[in-house]
């Protein structure tokens, strides 16, 4: 059976691409969405999140009719789950929001059906959800029970873009698929041939589930390496970056880039969700989320030490984003930073983000000021660089020359001059 009308749960930022994507290939498609805000935004053909050409792929998708929002479930022939999975108390993975998506859709399911999850998820959720659904639907059988002659199949299906690239990788990364049954996957693997242009990986659900909690802990450990290597480089004096760069020589070599620690939803939580399954062996995973962690106030210690020369410090942060050529603030360490260093009064802070037009209350109520590259420069006399965006990238080396500066990505070095 073919798939004409595909349902997203979550028009978050893997859902709302993903359902623009499908609906740019012809498919009926139908958004659930717990805000009734973002609903009427996206019915209005406009976008809630910021992601490179979005807006233009929604317009196109509304305007044609094949993408439409709503707060309450329809018929479709397959579902896709893209809602949160945060943690909660000590770690914990909080399947909560996979749990109400689930009871949410059960009403509309139908035999032949197709639900896929792919938000984020510990070892064991996609098999939770079918039981969740089949306890909703006892008319209906599930693959946890039924096998491969239940009348819903269910899969896992990891999302894996990179924020600031979300369209472009959502069409060419390859894609893990892994159904409850050999059968869920394959019915699966057809729906994502309809939008990926990479190839399909078969798997089962437990292995999709840690594939993708595995790309992102690879990815902490590796910066939690690379983060360790600065704070002994600063010890014996050694300039990390031109570390990195010579190691890097090597073929067999690739360690990645320090920085003020890891921001964004993914890498900073995901190995929790490993850590959380397997306490007793995730020993490396750990001790790298505890090395990313602390590597902020480490960062504001360096700060206080250079600051405290001066008889009045005034110390500019440059960039405020998890990462570089994004507006996104939350889960940033350079946000932790700057307000740390407001709160522990080292000095009078100034924040330089060009991304943004004005500061969060959480920094303003500090009484830190957002500022202009050139007022930063002309009023700071310590500098702490926390993101390395294009504009400071092009700055001339000589603005820095008479600053005291902790250089958290290494832009000193790539500046000209
Ligand atoms: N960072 C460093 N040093 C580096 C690389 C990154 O300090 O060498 C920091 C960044 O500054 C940032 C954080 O790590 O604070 C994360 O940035 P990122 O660009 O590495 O990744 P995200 O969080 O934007 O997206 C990741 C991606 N995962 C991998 O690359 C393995 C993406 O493909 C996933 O889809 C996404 O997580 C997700 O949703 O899980």
């Amino acid at each position: 059976m073919t798939f004409k009308t595909i349902s997203v749960v979550g028009l978050g930022y893997i859902g709302l691409p993903t359902a623009a994507v499908f609906a740019s290939r012809g498919l009926d498609v139908i958004g659930v969405e717990v805000s009734e805000k973002a609903v009427n935004t996206i019915n209005a053909g406009k976008v809630h999140i910021v992601e490179p050409d979005l807006d233009m792929v929604v317009r196109g998708a509304v305007h044609a009719g094949r993408l439409r929002a709503t707060l309450t479930p329809e018929p479709a022939d397959a579902f896709m789950v893209a809602v949160p999975t945060p943690f909660k108390g000590d770690n914990e993975p909080d399947l909560s929001y996979i749990e109400a998506a689930g009871k949410n859709i059960a009403p509309v399911l139908k035999k032949g059906d197709l639900v896929i999850l792919e938000s984020t998820s510990p070892v064991g959720a996609t098999e939770q959800l079918s039981h969740w659904l089949g306890e909703a639907r006892p008319d209906l059988s599930f693959p946890h029970t039924q096998g491969e002659d239940a009348d819903v199949q269910v899969a896992h299906c990891p999302e894996r873009v990179l924020p600031g690239k979300v369209l472009q990788e959502l069409v060419s990364n390859d894609r893990i698929i892994g159904g409850l049954t050999p059968y869920c996957t394959e019915r699966a693997t057809e729906l994502y041939e309809l939008i990926v242009a990479g190839e399909c990986i078969a798997t089962n659900a437990r292995t999709a589930e840690l594939a993708k909690l595995t790309e992102n802990s690879f990815r902490d450990v590796n910066i939690a390496f690379a983060n360790e290597l600065s704070t002994i480089c600063d010890q014996l004096d050694v300039n990390v970056w031109e570390l990195v760069r010579l190691t890097n020589r090597h073929p067999r070599v690739n360690v990645l880039n320090p920085g003020p620690g890891v921001g964004g939803h993914c890498i900073a939580v995901d190995p929790w969700f490993i850590v959380h399954s397997a306490p007793e062996k995730a020993k490396m995973i750990r001790l790298a989320r505890e090395i990313n962690n602390d590597k902020p106030y480490y960062v504001v210690n360096q700060v206080r030490e250079l600051a405290d020369q001066f008889k009045k410090p005034v110390i500019a942060c440059f960039g405020l984003a998890f990462k570089a050529d994004i507006d996104d603030l939350r889960e940033s360490p350079a946000m932790d930073i700057c307000e740390e260093i407001a709160e522990q009064e080292i000095g009078e802070v100034l924040a330089v983000e060009p991304n943004i037009s004005e500061l969060p209350e959480r920094l303003l109520s500090k009484g830190i000021e957002l500022s202009s590259v050139n007022e930063a420069l002309e009023r700071a006399n310590t500098i702490v660089i926390l993101v390395d965006h294009k504009s400071f990238v092009r700055l001339p080396k000589e603005k820095f020359a008479a600053k005291m500066v902790v250089d958290t990505r290494g832009l000193l070095s790539r500046l000209n001059g």
